[in-house]
């Protein structure tokens, strides 16, 4: 076989962004979480793996901002159909349920449905966790791959406990603080409430593009000293580049520990880069802020000790490989975070 040339076409059977399949050694371990049982407003989100996967292929591995992101390697491992039917169930139970806008607690149908529902999250959970832990073990950068925003919390729950002061950084248009909304224990929207109710590890945690959220969880970011909030209105009054806008960076930025874990939720960004996503929200970071956080976290000297990207969904017009606009942005986005995680190590 002749040797791997990074500025050749992908070639056919090769891995995520074209790179030579089979090494179980790479650095950079990414696993398919194809889970949205409880997505509340537009499901498609577990399609998102492998649409990401099939866009990676056109991405050029040349990169200014973080070159080298795919040296250590990068391997896919693709759900081998567990979480998949996780899914299936979970969706089949919880559609009564959100039918209803919400679970009923008198409503047995209702109740029983939900204790499955918050199993089959466990399960979830205890996989997604075990994931985690071993590529700490090996010495390799977890990054999972939703699936909903619900998905990556045994991820941080595993990091907590490698990591006794750890700091999350969170793109999202919503805060995700709600406490079992619509009844469900593991919902994305209820995924930051979890982490700072069962982690202490978790010192700190930055939401950046928050645009939609509840009354209760506008008095929790207010209130709560563990959380910084950078609302969406006042990040783009700070558009473009300013002195202003990296002042408010590294601000944020420096409230967060030496390890990191990066959990972006592609509604951070504005709708145009993620039109199909669960819940598309007016306004949101444009690329070239995001990527401006990214730069800055590394560039503080602050580790990623892992990574997830939530949320995207191929939607209706992906042609049969499952490419779309959402899954080019979201295979791009995939290898910015992984380029950045690695410059974090080197520094
Ligand atoms: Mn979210």
């Amino acid at each position: 076989m002749a040797p791997f040339d990074p500025d050749a076409a992908a070639q056919p059977g090769s891995g995520i962004f074209g790179l030579p399949l089979g090494p179980d050694d790479a650095w950079a371990q990414v696993l398919g979480v194809p889970f949205d049982a409880t997505t509340s407003y537009r499901r498609g989100t577990m399609h998102g793996p492998e649409a990401i996967v099939a866009a990676s292929a056109q991405v050029d591995l040349h990169d200014r901002l973080f070159p080298g992101a795919h040296e250590g390697g990068i391997h896919y491992v693709a759900d081998q159909g567990t979480v998949e039917s996780w899914n299936q169930e979970a969706r089949a139970l919880a559609n009564p349920i959100i039918a209803a806008g919400g679970a009923d607690p008198d409503d047995d149908s209702h109740q029983q449905a939900l204790a499955r529902i918050n199993h089959l999250g466990d399960a979830l959970r205890d996989h997604v966790h075990a994931f985690t832990e071993g590529c700490f073990a090996a010495k390799r950068l977890p990054v999972l791959l939703g699936g909903d925003h619900s998905i990556p919390f045994g991820g941080m729950e595993a990091a907590a406990g490698r990591f006794d002061q750890l700091g999350v950084l969170q793109f999202d248009a919503h805060a995700d603080l709600r406490e079992d909304y619509e009844g469900f224990r593991w919902s994305h929207a209820s995924i930051f409430h979890n982490v700072l109710e069962e982690l202490p590890q978790v010192r700190s945690l930055v939401q950046v593009g928050v645009r939609d959220l509840g009354h209760g969880e506008a008095l929790r970011c207010a209130e709560d000293e563990r959380i910084t909030t950078l609302f969406d209105d006042q990040w783009a009054k700070t558009i473009p580049a300013s002195a202003e806008r990296d002042q408010i960076m590294q601000d944020s930025i420096n409230t967060l520990p030496k390890d990191v874990w990066v959990s972006f939720d592609i509604d951070g960004l504005s709708p145009d880069l993620c039109p199909h996503t669960g819940t598309p929200v007016p306004g949101g970071l444009d690329w070239h802020s995001a990527m401006a956080w990214l730069q800055a976290l590394v560039q503080s000297g602050r580790t990623v000790v892992g990574l997830d990207l939530c949320e995207v969904a191929p939607g209706p017009d992906a042609d049969p490989q499952g490419t779309s606009w959402d899954a080019v942005v979201g295979a791009r986005l995939l290898y910015r975070l992984i380029g950045a995680a690695r410059w974090s190590h080197r520094s």
